[in-house]
């Protein structure tokens, strides 16, 4: 009798451990809350896209052997990034490569040993223009975002390039073969019109359809509770603007804002100033939303682009974002074909030195 009933008594309480604990918790839930737990502990986590693939004049050619331990960011100051970005874009056309050549087969491989050390990843996606068949800026947009909604005449297509990214992030599993918890940051930047989903390309309504379709797709249909939605205006969004396309609380999990230094003709001084009046205003009233909304914030996108500012790490961004409660800040990618095209420093880099400072500030973590 004992021996029959251990097994089963074991079993129960097993099923009410879990009940009460981690357990019940998605995989989406338990990130957020090691995000929270992080801001709570006064941390920012620093992110860098496409990290691990390539950098300033590299890139890893093994897609299936290399270790994936070179990293301009560690190369620099000995750590990897916390976050590491990457970008779907061109995955709905099918080819092996994503726009920027990263093989898709290398970013599962990135994304799978990032989180394996500790680290924590994000997608952003640029996919083509489904009606125009030009890329995600080609321009003139046309009514891209109408044709993939529900009766529209690309909706069929749009369904195939949504299937696709769920195939994707399907294979993103751990070694017990539970899916890994990701952030997805969809239809970034529509504030501005540069992109087919853009604010002149689409109706409010429109974009807030697209949105939560992409989101139902994917966590109820699909059944992906390890995704955190994260929803990212571009610069100079002012609050009303920021809500304007707001998709839904229910929808969104993490407040981001894409803005970087756009460094023109009237000198650093000028773009400074700009990105702290930008930066700075967009996290106070989204340290208020995120409270109100009780959800986490970021700077999902950022950087100065060739980093010409000897002083751009410690002068610039730090004391933009210090007093803020983001979860993290990702500034983008160094191109491995486009020698000027880097917002993080490499080896090497003259202003190398202003980096690993930044890094080593108490409230700035890497792996
Ligand atoms: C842009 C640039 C492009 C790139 C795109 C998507 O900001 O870096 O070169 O193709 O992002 O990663």
């Amino acid at each position: 009798m004992k021996r029959v009933l251990k097994p089963v008594l074991t079993a129960a309480f097993a099923l009410v451990l879990a009940a009460c604990g981690d357990g019940d918790k998605t995989a989406s839930q338990r990130l957020q809350e090691r995000l929270a737990a992080s801001v709570a502990d006064g941390k920012i986590l620093y992110g860098h896209q496409d990290d691990l693939c390539y950098g300033h004049a590299w890139k890893v050619e093994d897609v299936a052997g290399d270790p994936l331990e070179r990293s301009d960011v560690r190369d620099v100051c000995g750590r990897f990034p916390a976050i590491v970005g990457f970008d779907l874009g061109a995955l709905e056309l099918g080819g092996p490569d994503n726009l920027d050549d990263v093989p898709f087969a290398l970013m599962r491989r990135a994304a799978l040993t990032h989180v394996e050390r500790g680290g924590i990843v994000t997608f952003s996606w640029h996919p083509w223009n489904p009606l125009t068949g030009e890329n995600a800026w080609g321009m003139p947009a046309g009514r891209a975002v109408a044709s993939v909604l529900p009766g529209g005449e690309k909706h069929e297509i749009f369904q195939g390039w949504l299937k696709a990214v769920g195939d994707f992030f399907d294979t993103l599993r751990d070694a017990d073969g539970n899916r890994i918890p990701l952030i997805f940051r969809p239809w970034h930047e529509h504030t501005g019109s540069w992109f087919w989903w853009g604010r002149d390309h689409c109706s409010v309504e429109e974009y807030v359809s697209l949105f939560r379709m992409t989101h139902d797709y994917l966590a109820v249909e699909r059944g992906m509770d390890n995704i955190v939605w994260c929803y990212s205006p571009g610069h100079g969004a002012d609050e009303a603007m920021y809500l304007e396309r707001w998709p839904g609380d229910d929808v969104v999990d993490l407040l981001g804002m894409d803005c970087y230094t756009y460094l023109g003709e009237e000198g650093i001084e000028a773009a400074t100033a700009v990105y702290r009046e930008q930066v700075g205003s967009a996290l106070a009233y989204m340290t208020r939303l995120g409270k109100e909304k009780g959800k986490l914030i970021c700077l999902s996108e950022t950087g100065l682009e060739g980093i010409p500012d000897p002083h751009w790490w410690t002068q610039t961004l730090y004391p933009t974002i210090q007093g803020a409660p983001i979860a993290y800040v990702l500034t983008w990618r160094n191109a491995c074909d486009k020698p000027g095209h880097f917002y993080a420093p490499w080896k090497g880099f003259a202003h190398e030195a202003d980096f690993r400072k930044f890094a080593e500030q108490d409230k700035i973590e890497l792996l």
